[in-house]
């Protein structure tokens, strides 16, 4: 039964609940392997009642996000500590809503892996997928755990192999997972050549089916509430310009670790989730 893996929510911008289905958002409230900052299980909510104070009319897009064929569909039932029960849950949700397009607000980067899985087992036999992080997450194990927010580069690498991934934003990571991520084959540009070159963002994004924003993609500056901060990081405004370009049918948003609608991440990121929900009614 759907109603007992969904809990509704406060509506992502007082859009429909449960009604609309192209645009589906869904807030996946999962944090388990979280290492430094705990939390983003409480997210979704935090990002939701933020975008109650902002406007839902896009000036970068010159639409109103209440016109979007999209609905809120509240929040999956997770399993805390538990990341194949909540993989399980998370397609069954998916099984029966069968979104065209997808939102999801996380949750910690982990959830990625499940919806991808359930996408190319489900709807795509292929997908190209841009990952905006700061880390490779490109961990074999991490503390003795293969469903780590740590590995969930190599657990996707697993299923979709190296020529379909793109990771940008990269400026952080233990020597060996780097070399291991050299030899895998990924495609990799780091924060400091974005810096140089902003071109590379969107000529990357362009060719997204998937499109992945792990928060600590940002410098810590805009998101305090991420959870593993790290200097020297990207400029938001920058990013969603190169995504006003993009057309993917998959979006995240995901390691994001405010808990209050005040928060300026939580703000920062219902204003991004205005601009996704747009972006992807496509
Ligand atoms: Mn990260």
């Amino acid at each position: 039964m759907l109603s007992e893996l969904l809990i509704p929510a406060y509506p992502m911008f007082q859009l429909p609940l449960f009604k609309r289905k192209k645009v589906i958002i869904l807030g996946i409230p999962y944090d388990s392997s979280q290492t430094f900052a705990v939390g983003s299980r409480f997210a979704p909510d935090a990002v939701r009642l933020a975008s109650w104070g902002l406007e839902e009319f896009s000036f970068l897009q010159r639409k109103d996000v209440r016109n979007a064929d999209a609905s809120d569909w509240g929040n999956i039932v997770t399993s805390p500590g538990d990341f194949k029960e909540t993989q399980k849950r998370i397609n069954q949700v998916l099984n029966q809503i069968d979104p065209k397009r997808l939102l999801v607000l996380g949750g910690e980067h982990t959830i990625t892996l499940a919806t991808i899985s359930w996408l190319i087992h489900n709807k795509r036999r292929k997908i190209y997928l841009v990952l905006l992080d700061a880390h490779n997450d490109f961990e074999q194990h991490y503390l003795g755990n293969k469903w780590s927010h740590a590995c969930v580069l190599r657990r996707i690498f697993e299923i979709l192999g190296p020529e379909n991934i793109c990771v940008l934003g990269l400026r952080t990571s233990s020597e060996k997972a780097l070399k291991e991520l050299e030899e895998s084959g990924i495609k990799y540009y780091t924060a400091f050549e974005i810096k140089d070159n902003e071109s590379i963002l969107q000529s990357e994004l362009k060719k997204a089916d998937v499109v992945s924003i792990d928060f600590d993609v940002f410098d810590p500056s805009f998101v305090p509430e991420t959870s593993c901060p790290e200097p020297f990081g990207l400029d938001p405004f920058v990013v969603v310009k190169a995504l006003l370009k993009s057309r993917p049918i998959y979006i995240d948003l995901v390691e994001i670790t405010c808990s209050v609608a005040t928060s300026p991440t939580a703000i920062l990121a219902a204003g991004i989730a205005r601009e996704c929900i747009l972006i992807l009614d496509h």
